[in-house]
C-alpha cells in the first residue's frame, strides 16, 4: 500500500500541469573560429540563453537550448557573425518525457525492494535515505548544514570511524547546480559504498581508517526540487531576484574572485553571482562545514555533470595555482583509474582552460582561503548524447568510474600526507 503511494505521489509529481513544457525547443551547436564569434557567443550567455555548454576555445562546439519562438531569431543573428549552426536536439521536450517514463518504469520494476541506486529520486527520498542510512549504520551520521531559502534542509552525511573522529576530512559536494541529475546519484552510490563495505572492502578500509568522508548529495535542494516539479533544466537556487527573474548560481556565490570573469550580473542569467559572495545559503552551509573542520580539510570535491573533466583551481584566472603540479599528478592518476574502470575519456587541467573562466566557485574557495590542495571540479558523464538527461542505466557505470577515480585521488593523498 505503501509502495502504491509513493508511486502515485510520484506520477503525481512528473505529471505536474505547472511543469514548464519544453516542447519544441531545441540544443543547436556551433563552433567559434574567430575571436569575434567568440566574444559574441559569450555576450549572447551573459543574457537569458541556456548553454548547455560553453565557449571554450576556438574549434570547440557550443550547444545552446533555443525555443521555437526564439529559433528563427537566434539563427539570424548567429549568421550575421558568421556562424551556422547544427540541430544537435530537434525536441528537448521528448527527451525529458522520455526520461520520466524510464524513471516510472524502473520504478515499478523496483518497488517493494531496498533504495534503488540506478534510478533518479526526488529530495524527499533522499533525505530519508540518508537518514534511514544514519539510523541504521553506525559509521553514518546525518547532519544538517543550513536551510535554504525555501526551508529545505541540506543534508549531509558523515562517515566516519569514530565519534569524535580528528582524522584528515574529504569533503564531497554534489549537486549545486539543480538540472545536473547523475550527480546526486553518484554521491549516493558512494555514501553506501563506503558505509555499507568497512571492513570487507580493502580499499573502503583503507580510506576509513585514513579519513572521515562528508558527503553533501543534494547541495541545492531547493533547485533540485524545482527540476522535479516544474522545470527539469532549471540550474540555480530559487531565491527571487526582484523582478520576474529566479535563482543565484550558488557556483559563482564563493568569495573567490568573486564576481570575476565567467559570472554575471543580471539576474535573469544562469549564472548569477549573486547580490554579494556567500549570500547565498547553500554557499555559506559548505562554506561553514568546511570551516568547522578547518585544518582537517585534505580534499574537497565539487561534482557536476556533463562534459567528462576533472578540474583543478583556478577558475577566476588562467595564472596556475602554486601547488598545480601537485594538483596535476593526482588528477592524471584519478583520471587513468576513472578511464581503467570502462574506457570512458576525461579531460583533465586547471579550470579556466579546461572548461572556461568560472569566477566565485567552490573549489577556487576551498583552496584560496583553507588550502585544500586537492581541491577538484569533477564534471561526470557524457558529452551531450544525453546531456543532462542521463538515462538510468547509465547511473552505475557513471557512479563505478567515478568512485574508482576517487578511490585512486584517495590512496595518493593518504600516501602524501598520512
Ligand atoms: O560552470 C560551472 O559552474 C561548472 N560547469 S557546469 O556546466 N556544471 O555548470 C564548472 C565549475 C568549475 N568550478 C569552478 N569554477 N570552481
Ligand atoms: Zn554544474
Amino acid at each position: 500500500m505503501k509502495v502504491l503511494l509513493l508511486a502515485f505521489a510520484l506520477l503525481a509529481t512528473l505529471a505536474n500541469a505547472a511543469k514548464i513544457d519544453y516542447t519544441g525547443h531545441k540544443v543547436i551547436r556551433v563552433v567559434p573560429q574567430t575571436e569575434e564569434q567568440f566574444r559574441f557567443l559569450l555576450k549572447l550567455q551573459e543574457q537569458a540563453y541556456d548553454f548547455w555548454s560553453s565557449p571554450t576555445s576556438f574549434g570547440s562546439p557550443v550547444d545552446i537550448r533555443v525555443s521555437p519562438q526564439r529559433y528563427q531569431h537566434l539563427a539570424s543573428t548567429l549568421n550575421k557573425v558568421g556562424l551556422t549552426h547544427k540541430i544537435r536536439f530537434f525536441d528537448i521536450g521528448k527527451l525529458i518525457e522520455e526520461e520520466e517514463r524510464n524513471i516510472i518504469l524502473r520504478r515499478a520494476l523496483h518497488s517493494g525492494r531496498a533504495f534503488d541506486f540506478e534510478n533518479y529520486h526526488t529530495y524527499t527520498e533522499i533525505e530519508a535515505f540518508v537518514n534511514e542510512l544514519a539510523a541504521t549504520n553506525a559509521l553514518v551520521s546525518s547532519s544538517v548544514i543550513g536551510t535554504t531559502y525555501e526551508g529545505r534542509g541540506i543534508i549531509m552525511a558523515t562517515v566516519s570511524t569514530g565519534s569524535s573522529s580528528t582524522k584528515p576530512v574529504m569533503y564531497f559536494e554534489c549537486a549545486m547546480h539543480a538540472r545536473e541529475w547523475v550527480a546526486p546519484a553518484t554521491c549516493l552510490y558512494i555514501m553506501n559504498e563506503m558505509a555499507t563495505k568497512y571492513g570487507t572492502d580493502a580499499e573502503i578500509t583503507a580510506m576509513l581508517d585514513y579519513a572521515d568522508w562528508l558527503i553533501t548529495p543534494v547541495s541545492n535542494p531547493d533547485g533540485y526540487d524545482y527540476t522535479w516539479t516544474t522545470d527539469r533544466l532549471w540550474r540555480k537556487n530559487r531565491v527571487p531576484n526582484g523582478g520576474i527573474c529566479y535563482g543565484t548560481d550558488p557556483n559563482r556565490n564563493f568569495d573567490a574572485g568573486f564576481a570575476g570573469p565567467g559570472a554575471s550580473d543580471n539576474g535573469c542569467s544562469d549564472t548569477y553571482h549573486g547580490p554579494f559572495a556567500f549570500s547565498t545559503e547553500e554557499a555559506s552551509a559548505m562554506r561553514d562545514a568546511i570551516l568547522a573542520n578547518s585544518g582537517r580539510v585534505v580534499a574537497a570535491i565539487s561534482i557536476h555533470s556533463y562534459s567528462q573533466l576533472w578540474m583543478s583551481p583556478y577558475g577566476y584566472q588562467s595564472v596556475l595555482p602554486a601547488d598545480y603540479a601537485e594538483m596535476y599528478r593526482v588528477m592524471t592518476i584519478s583520471v587513468n583509474a576513472l578511464t581503467a574502470t570502462y574506457g570512458t575519456q576525461f579531460q583533465y587541467g586547471n579550470i579556466a582552460d579546461t572548461i572556461y573562466p568560472a569566477s566565485g566557485g567552490s573549489v577556487d574557495w576551498t583552496y584560496d582561503a583553507e588550502n585544500v590542495v586537492y581541491s577538484y571540479a569533477l564534471e561526470l558523464r557524457d558529452t551531450g548524447l544525453y546531456g543532462f538527461e542521463l538515462p538510468p542505466r547509465l547511473i552505475l557505470p557513471t557512479a563505478t568510474e567515478t568512485f574508482n577515480g576517487l578511490k585512486a585521488m584517495a590512496q595518493e593523498i593518504a600516501a602524501k600526507l598520512p
